[in-house]
């Protein structure tokens, strides 16, 4: 890029090849476009865009500024059309041409050919315009107010500063220099000066712009300092008209995510002396604020919303202005109209829970904490609704989350069939379920410590205390059994068990146990264990021997000692019905007993009692007994046959009795036929009875 010289401007102005660029101002609280400053660039054809630094000094030295500034008017009208009317255009002018009486005059003629109305354009003159020119200027400046432009002191603050320039000229806009701005975050002096500087500005009526806004803390600070509006790299660059549309399109030219956690920033929270300055400071908190707030006029129409409020309403501060809480957002309207129109009839409200009917992030419906107020003018007449939200939802979503935990709590101690109690680590009651009450009659109260014990059964007492000591020294889990007296002073098993919590050092800090009626399980087992040891003592005494089996196998169970004794051996060797064939027992009568004819597998088979039948069994040793066996089968409750049991009795002693009687009965009986014989001619008959019992016995 070689040095720019005269010849290459004229061509450069020639070929139009100084074009506009736009740089957006902005109002300082909502973020709302107000204003471009027109920026000259030099489009270089081989350079690309050229900044005017290396230009406009040149064009000043070689007279050329006047057709330069007149071309860059002339294209600004042309393109103006696109610019909705309320936004200025704010044009650069040199201190010579506050020197050209003709300006006026052309700048009509320019504007007028380019349909354009003087009123939206502000000329932005440093004050080097101003130095030894008095006379002219102020001619020069009368007239272009005529016009009706506007004119802003640019640059304020730097080169030939005087307090004297701001008198000179009737100035509408006073431009903050940017390096004000930029220092004014480092030192408590800078901030100072731009304190004054803006304040003198705002004192004396006019408009005041802080150039190069970088960041968003600077921005803060300007807004609580009172200045009104903002340019630099935060809003937007400068930009071809061809970019000019994108801008015009957004609401805001803030990110709308960034909003600043505290209006303090950096400045310390006292007022500072000016009153702009206190009324910005006034706006700044209100905007910093927690809550959201607004005042509504007898339309309800928004006349000021905070920011916190545009945010919890989701739209901006500038679309909230002016439009009705009806247009702007009719649900909630529809929730508090009518108390909008009470409060307009001069009735407060406070503390109004409002539930947002918009769903908010994560689809949670957002709770506010509504207050209204009416406000009053001088005599007294309501002339609006001041209006203070608070975002409760946080509390009330921790409010229902508790509310659901009791719940849950109360129906698992309530509904529990167990008694829930916790002790301090030293064992000592602190807590016992409302069911402890109903059970035992005894009040929670004196039921702490160790005043639970009273209600033991007083031989359990003793146990209990001390598994309860000896848990709380070691720590380990405590399980007892105990009898507790019940309201109406019977005494019900309970069973108590308890883990220890500790503290991450591992020390306990409290038990958490509960309390089961173990009444039922433990009377049936107690009397299980009962009639079990009961039948084993029958069992043992009765001079039968009892063989169990189950059903439907028929294998063999247990026997007792008794059967074991009459056969010499355990019966516990069949598995099936069919084994039992195996023991080769024989009927009276020699005959094989079959599987079936057993009683034992008789009762398991048919379900009803079987024998009692005499059977010979042969033992190990080869000898053999007489056995009666009868058996029952063995049916559940609902009528199932589990097995079956066999009695059986030992008639060998008996048997054989009898059979050495049917012996003698029948040697008597053939020395009876032999005695006949001899004694019996034909003519002698002795007949002698033989009784029923000596007769052997049908088979
Ligand atoms: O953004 P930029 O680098 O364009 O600004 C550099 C300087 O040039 C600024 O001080 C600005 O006022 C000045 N300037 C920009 N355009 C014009 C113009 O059209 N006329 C005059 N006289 N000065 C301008
Ligand atoms: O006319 P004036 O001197 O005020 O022109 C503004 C100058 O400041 C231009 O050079 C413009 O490009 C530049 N500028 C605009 N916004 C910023 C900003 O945010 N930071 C910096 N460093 N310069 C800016
Ligand atoms: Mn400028």
């Amino acid at each position: 890029m070689g040095p720019r010289n005269a010849h290459e401007l004229f061509e450069a102005l020639d070929r139009d090849q100084i074009i506009p660029y736009f740089q957006p101002l902005v109002d300082l609280r909502t973020g709302v476009l107000t204003s471009f400053e027109v920026l000259a660039r030099w489009d270089h054809p081989v350079d690309g865009i050229v900044a005017p630094d290396e230009f406009i000094p040149l064009a000043e030295e070689t007279g050329s500024i006047g057709e330069l500034t007149d071309r860059l008017l002339h294209k600004v009208f042309a393109v103006a059309s696109i610019i909705p009317p309320h936004i200025t255009l704010a044009v650069n002018l040199s201190p010579l041409q506050f020197r050209d009486l003709n300006f006026p005059r052309e700048l009509r003629q320019a504007a007028s050919a380019g349909n354009f109305q003087l009123d939206r354009l502000v000329l932005e003159v440093t004050e080097s315009a101003l130095v030894g020119n008095t006379q002219q200027a102020g001619a020069i400046a009368h007239e272009l107010k005529q016009l009706g432009v506007k004119l802003a002191l640019d640059d304020f603050g730097t080169g030939y500063s005087s307090l004297r320039h701001l008198q000179m000229l009737p100035f509408d806009e006073l431009k903050v220099d940017g390096s004000f701005v930029r220092s004014m975050g480092v030192t408590r002096e800078s901030r100072k000066i731009a304190a004054a500087v803006i304040g003198l500005g705002q004192s004396l009526g006019l408009t005041t712009v802080a150039e190069g806004v970088e960041t968003r803390n600077q921005a803060d600070m300007l807004l609580w300092l009172g200045c009104d509006q903002g340019q630099g790299w935060l809003y937007g660059r400068p930009v071809p008209i061809a970019e000019v549309p994108g801008i015009l399109a957004r609401d805001t030219l803030l990110s709308g995510e960034e909003i600043p956690d505290q209006f303090l920033g950096p400045i310390a929270p006292h007022m500072e002396a000016l009153p702009a300055q206190r009324l910005a400071q006034l706006e700044a908190i209100y905007d910093g604020m927690p809550v959201g707030i607004s005042f509504l006029d007898r339309q309800l129409r928004f006349l000021s919303v905070n920011k916190r409020l545009a945010e919890i309403h989701g739209f901006s501060v500038a679309e909230h202005l002016g439009r009705r809480v009806e247009d702007l957002l009719p649900g909630t309207y529809a929730l508090v109209a009518h108390l909008l129109k009470r409060a307009l009839d001069g009735e407060s409200f406070s503390g109004i829970e409002v539930q947002d009917p918009r769903l908010g992030p994560h689809l949670r419906r957002r709770t506010f904490l509504v207050s209204l107020q009416p406000v009053r003018d001088e005599a007294g007449e309501v002339v609006g609704v001041s209006t203070c939200n608070v975002d409760i939802s946080k509390r009330k979503q921790a409010e229902e989350a508790l509310r659901e935990a009791e719940d849950h709590y109360h129906h698992l101690v309530e509904l529990n069939p167990h008694i829930p109690w916790t002790t301090d680590a030293d064992g000592l009651n602190e807590d016992l379920s409302p069911a402890w009450e109903r059970l035992t009659g005894m009040p929670p109260h004196e039921a702490r410590d160790r005043g639970w014990m009273r209600a033991l059964h007083p031989d359990d007492i003793a146990g209990t205390c001390a598994a309860s000591q000896r848990s709380a020294a070691t720590g380990e889990p405590f399980d007892v059994e105990y009898r507790l007296r019940d309201a109406s002073g019977n005494y019900r098993w309970m069973r108590s068990r308890g883990f220890p919590r500790r503290n991450h050092e591992g020390q306990i800090i409290r038990w958490y146990g509960s309390l089961e009626d173990i009444h039922e399980a433990k009377t049936t087992q107690q009397a299980l264990i009962r009639s079990e040891a009961l039948l084993k003592a029958i069992i043992k005494a009765v001079p039968v021997g009892l063989v169990f089996a189950e059903a439907p196998s028929g294998a063999i169970l247990m026997n007792n000692p008794q059967f074991e004794e009459m056969l010499q051996r355990p019966a516990i060797s069949a598995r099936t019905l069919a084994d039992y064939q195996k023991s080769g027992a024989r009927h009276p009568d020699g005959r094989i007993v079959e599987p079936l004819e057993y009683p034992l597998a008789q009762a398991i088979v048919t379900g009803e009692p079987a024998g009692p039948r005499d059977m010979l069994f042969k033992r190990p040793d080869s000898s053999t007994t007489w056995i009666r066996c009868s058996a029952a089968p063995v049916v559940t409750e609902d009528g199932k046959i589990a097995g079956g049991i066999v009695a059986t009795l030992d008639i060998d002693e008996a048997f054989r009795e009898r059979e050495a009687l049917l012996e003698r009965i029948a040697s008597l009986e053939a020395e009876l036929s032999d005695l006949k014989r001899l004694l019996a001619p034909a003519d002698f008959a002795l007949d002698v009875p033989v009784p029923g019992w000596m007769r052997s016995p049908s088979r």
